[in-house]
């Protein structure tokens, strides 16, 4: 299928192209998963309640005290266990299956909401809750279990282990792929998240300036709300769903 022409020569300055394909990236954070009952880090009554992020989420907290980070982590990987995923999540599934490989989900959750959805094509820029790394061997096992009680590595026996998330400080997962992927896109769509951290929240600048156009589906403006082509918002199980049925209809017309 023809690609459409992203400096928008074939369109009529709107989010959808009309008959080319569309490169697609959709980043995604913590607001996706909110409606699944998956706390977000910042609003009230968020994630971080009764914790210092500096004392959970960064290496320098768990060298502090490694058990109660541990057993904060435990908590989420069981939380997240019970979550199922929402309309959100399954609209993006359905959008992979009429956009397959012109579509990517980089995701700043550590949830499996996504996968569980039906989404194959998905980065963790910041890790996985369900997937743990061993600090002596390196090895990134599946775990779906506590970590709090040192169990031995899979592969070295090591009782090492932490949970494979990406911390503050620490560098995310797979950013090449994810600057390649962005800065050849057509179309931009970031879903859930307030634009507070980085690298994540610079990517919508680096579309832009590689000639996407870009759209914000939030539940209030994010922090970078003003480089976005157009701003949505309301909750994400409302707004995806209705964005890609847009979307496929004017891509399958
Ligand atoms: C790095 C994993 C170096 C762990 C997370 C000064 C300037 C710029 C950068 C920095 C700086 N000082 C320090 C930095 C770097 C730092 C950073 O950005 N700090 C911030 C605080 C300023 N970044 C890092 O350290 C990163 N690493 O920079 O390495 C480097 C980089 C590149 C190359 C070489 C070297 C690593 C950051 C990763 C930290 N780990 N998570 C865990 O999960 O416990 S971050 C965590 O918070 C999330 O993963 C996410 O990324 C981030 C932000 O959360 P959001 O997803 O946006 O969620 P939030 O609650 O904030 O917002 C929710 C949004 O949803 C809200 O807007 C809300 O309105 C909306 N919403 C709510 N409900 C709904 C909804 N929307 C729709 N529907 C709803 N129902």
């Amino acid at each position: 299928m023809p690609r459409a022409d992203p400096r928008g020569g074939d369109r009529d300055g709107s989010l959808v192209s009309h008959n080319g394909a569309m490169r697609v990236v959709v980043l995604t954070g913590a607001g996706i998963s909110a409606e699944s009952g998956v706390r977000t880090f910042r609003d009230s009554g968020g994630l971080w309640e009764g914790h210092d992020v500096g004392a959970v989420a960064t290496p320098e907290g768990f060298a502090r005290d490694p058990d109660l980070v541990q057993r904060f982590y435990d908590a989420r990987r069981r939380a997240v266990l019970e979550a199922t995923p929402n309309p959100a999540h399954r609209a993006l599934a359905r959008l992979e299956e009429t956009l397959e490989d012109d579509l990517l989900v980089v995701t700043q959750n550590v949830d499996d909401l996504h996968e569980r959805a039906g989404s194959q094509r998905v980065v963790h820029m910041h890790g996985e809750l369900r997937r743990a790394r061993c600090q002596a061997c390196g090895h990134r096992p599946a775990w779906d279990d506590d970590l709090a009680d040192s169990p031995p590595c899979p592969e070295c026996g090591e009782r090492t282990l932490r949970p494979d998330v990406v911390w503050f400080g620490e560098v995310p997962y797979e950013l090449d792929r994810i600057a390649d992927a962005v800065s050849r896109c057509d179309l931009f769509v970031s879903v859930g998240t307030s634009g507070s951290v980085y690298p994540a929240a610079g990517y919508v600048a680096l579309a832009a300036t590689s000639g996407a156009r870009t759209l914000e589906l939030n539940l209030e403006p994010s922090e970078v709300a003003h480089l976005f082509d157009e701003v949505r918002t309301g909750p994400a199980a409302e707004l995806v769903p209705a964005w890609v049925v847009e979307l496929r209809g004017a891509l399958t017309r």
